[in-house]
């Protein structure tokens, strides 16, 4: 078919970072879209093809963050995301490097208590049970 563009049967998968350490998770401020720009994400994004969602997420947070990480277990639902595409919280640890607002307009550690009274983007308050759990397990 002309202009057609091959498919794959693989979801693409959008992954995030629960990064905590000290009992704090980095919150990440997001610049776009317009909708979601000034509220706080997991940071992370869009796994392209050829990658596993932990080499994805690791790529994502090198360009994001200017940290090294290891990527370890899944937290939370599967949070479904327009045009097929699934959003997953991975737990990560640090291993180099300060995280840093590349492409955000700001980083954050918080408590617990802070990610409860924090703007959120919608997406991701479907992980704030688990998040707290292991905030308060820390
Ligand atoms: N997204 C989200 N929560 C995150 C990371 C991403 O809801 N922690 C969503 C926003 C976009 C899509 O995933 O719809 C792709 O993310 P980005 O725009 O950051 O590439």
């Amino acid at each position: 078919m002309h202009g057609a563009r091959v498919e794959t049967n693989a979801v693409r998968e959008v992954a995030a970072a629960a990064i905590i350490v000290g009992g704090r998770l980095l919150l990440a401020q997001r610049v776009a879209p317009p909708e979601l720009a000034g509220m706080w994400e997991l940071p992370g994004g869009k796994i392209e093809p050829g990658e596993s969602p932990a080499q994805g997420l690791r790529r994502e947070l090198r360009e994001e963050l200017g940290v090294d990480t290891v990527v370890g277990d899944r937290i939370g639902v599967d949070v479904p995301l327009p045009k097929g595409m699934v959003l997953r919280a991975y737990l990560v640890s640090l291993c180099d490097g300060t995280p840093t607002a590349l492409e955000h307009s700001a980083v954050r550690w918080v408590t617990g208590p802070e990610l409860a009274a924090a703007d959120l983007v919608p997406n991701d308050r479907a992980w704030l049970a688990e998040l707290m759990a292991v905030l308060r397990a820390e």
